[in-house]
């Protein structure tokens, strides 16, 4: 499989089997450019996975876990200058500035690529690059797309193998001249004749470049997640947003659920959060056992690709075949299927090592081990964390798991046609202002809710706790232009389609006058998706609040759940008109930042609102 070549020309040919001239063109370019010691096209086979690991464990670069505690499973750490994504060094590359937007950093595409072609140039000597053809959604779906990463990084390539479609398949798929969107990565660490190399390599300069318009990426100088895994967030978001703004669909940073009453009525409706807001966990949410007969399973937690139907619905897909979930304060208690998908063949980022061999990091049991390896490498007690606040798993450490793993896994998640999406949901995390539950009255004002979408910043994330910050659509960072534009989008899109699912806003998290939680989440949670589901039915009785349709206390089943009592419910749902009226200042000053391109709707909706907003 590995086509060494040692002369200077250093000249690679493709496998036979490999028909795609285009393809094949441009791998010999980059190799042209990068100089690397061999090209493997890789096959997306089990043996090829285990002998890259095998190379890696070799090479200290990976430690292989205890397989009686983990069968098939790998521990990277990485450096601690690369850790996550690099919001600041993260570029929209337009030819107009003004069509990326306030959202994003831009440059103009030629001046970044020649920057570009003199970070790369030769940057992939001493090593080899790897062709990692992948398909986002199930191979041939008429949702999915496919893309093709050139990288010098092992760890890429098996960790790309469980968050997409990845191998010979997506060739055969692409056949002679399918379209595919070239990501080209590099952890930009060429290695000289003899030179030793590091265990997590990188370079303190980092590019992630987005180029719209003629969709491509090109990231250099991290090894870590969204910055190098390019299917993700690069691909699946920021260049499929424009992708979908171009061609009529959603590309969305949300999660898909399937909801099963126990009639066997089945639902599915999609849902954006900002980062801490318990994606995973909603995603992956198990009903009280009180509300028999109800199931919820997974489609996807992270991203939906979502197309019109012929029936006039919209379907969504998963366009990842993995998760790469944030490990700290996952437990059997907070998230038990997020767990139980991760007993085996499971690649950790940056968790702790535990003296047996497996891993750990901080809120997966209440005590911690006695004794563990923290993701820096050092010795780590429970005295040592405490003496000098180290935490033994970095805070962004990672899990890469195979989605089929899930015991919530939906039936229907590899469904080529996708899933009929019947509601969308938004929530943010708000100690006050925004009530537990509210369906928009109408699509634009779902899109207006959504657009206006607003999380509180937490300890954990490091910085100020409690600011709010606007995440529209929980896309701030992965929309590929212009929110403005975004937004318009969004409006058009609900007016092209006949059946569009309604809109709902959640927030789990308002608090009372003492800062407690007034809503339990978790699992209850499942008592507003209820009603959720049941609306979408025309079942759910609700009503009529400034801000939408709300249910009453007696439209939520409280079988099983004590604590909430009617005035609490009340309090919980309540619209506070001087609050809104201070949020609603909030939401001008933000569309005062997109003013060039903000849809009129928008902001003739927000002067409505505040109209209403009277005692
Ligand atoms: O830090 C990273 O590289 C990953 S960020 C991430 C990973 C999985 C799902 N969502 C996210 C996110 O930032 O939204
Ligand atoms: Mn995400």
């Amino acid at each position: 499989m590995n086509q060494r070549i040692s002369d200077t020309a250093k000249s690679f040919s493709a496998p036979d089997y490999v028909k795609h001239e285009k393809l094949k063109a441009w791998v010999a370019e980059v190799a042209a450019l990068t100089q690397p010691d061999a090209v493997v096209w890789c096959d997306g086979s089990q043996e090829e996975a285990d002998g890259l690991c095998a190379q890696m464990v070799q090479s200290g670069s990976l430690i292989k876990l205890n397989p009686a505690k983990r069968p098939n499973s790998y521990l990277a750490c990485s450096d601690p200058s690369d850790v996550a994504r690099v919001e600041d060094r993260t570029f929209v590359c337009t030819a107009s500035k003004e069509d990326a937007g306030p959202n994003n950093n831009w440059e103009d595409p030629a001046k970044m690529k020649e920057t570009l072609k003199g970070l790369f140039q030769g940057c992939m000597r001493g090593r080899t690059l790897y062709v990692i053809p992948f398909s986002m959604g199930p191979i041939g779906s008429p949702i999915a797309h496919i893309g093709v990463e050139l990288s010098d990084s092992p760890y890429v390539v098996v960790n790309m193998r469980i968050m997409a479609r990845m191998g010979r398949a997506v060739l055969d798929q692409l056949g002679v001249d399918g379209e595919f969107v070239p990501c080209l990565h590099s952890v930009g660490h060429p290695l000289e004749p003899g030179q030793q190399d590091v265990k997590w390599p990188c370079n303190k300069t980092k590019y992630i470049c987005h180029f719209p318009e003629t969709r491509e990426i090109w990231s250099f100088g991290s090894g870590y997640g969204g910055n190098a895994l390019l299917g993700k967030k690069c691909f699946a978001l920021r260049i499929a947003s424009t992708m979908a703004r171009d061609e009529g669909w959603l590309a969305e940073h949300m999660l898909i659920l399937g909801v099963e009453s126990p009639a066997g009525e089945k639902s599915y409706v999609a849902a954006a959060f900002p980062s801490a807001c318990g994606k995973t966990n909603f995603a992956m949410l198990i009903p009280p056992q009180a509300l028999d007969g109800w199931k919820v399973t997974t489609v996807g937690d992270d991203i939906a690709w979502i197309k019109p139907g012929k029936d006039g619905r919209l379907y969504a897909i998963n366009p990842e075949a993995g998760y790469f979930g944030v490990a700290p304060g996952t437990s059997e208690k907070t998230n038990y299927n997020a767990m139980a998908t991760l007993k085996e063949n499971i690649i950790f980022t940056n968790v702790a090592l535990t003296d047996d061999g497996d891993v750990w990091w901080e809120g997966m049991t209440k005590e911690a081990p006695a004794h563990l390896i923290d993701w820096q490498g050092q010795d780590w007690t429970p005295a040592i964390g405490k003496e000098t606040g180290r935490k033994a798993a970095h805070p962004n450490a990672r899990f890469t798991a195979p989605a089929r793993q899930c015991p919530s896994i939906d039936p229907n998640w590899e469904d080529a046609a996708g899933v009929p999406i019947s509601a969308f949901i938004f929530g943010g995390r708000r100690s006050t202002t925004v009530p537990l539950v509210f369906e928009a009255f109408n699509w634009n004002y779902g899109v207006y809710m959504a657009a206006t979408l607003g999380s509180e910043t937490t300890a954990a994330a490091g910085g100020a706790q409690g600011i709010v910050r606007r995440d529209p659509f929980a896309m701030l960072p992965f929309c590929g232009y212009h929110m403005g534009d975004y937004f318009n989008h969004w409006l058009r899109m609900g007016h092209r389609i006949e059946h569009a699912p309604r809109i709902f806003t959640v927030n789990w998290f308002r608090q009372d006058a003492d800062g407690n939680f007034m809503w339990p989440g978790f699992g209850e949670n499942m008592r507003v998706l209820k009603w959720i589901v049941e609306r979408c039915r025309g079942r759910a009785d609700a009503r009529q609040s400034t801000l939408g349709w709300m249910p009453k206390f007696e439209d939520i089943e409280w079988t099983g759940m004590e604590g909430i009592s009617k005035e609490q419910f009340e309090a919980l749902t309540k619209v506070d008109n001087d609050a809104w009226r201070e949020e609603l200042k909030l939401h001008a000053e933000w569309f005062e930042k997109l003013k060039e391109r903000l849809p009129k709707e928008l902001a003739l909706k927000r002067e409505l609102f505040e109209l209403g907003m009277v005692d």
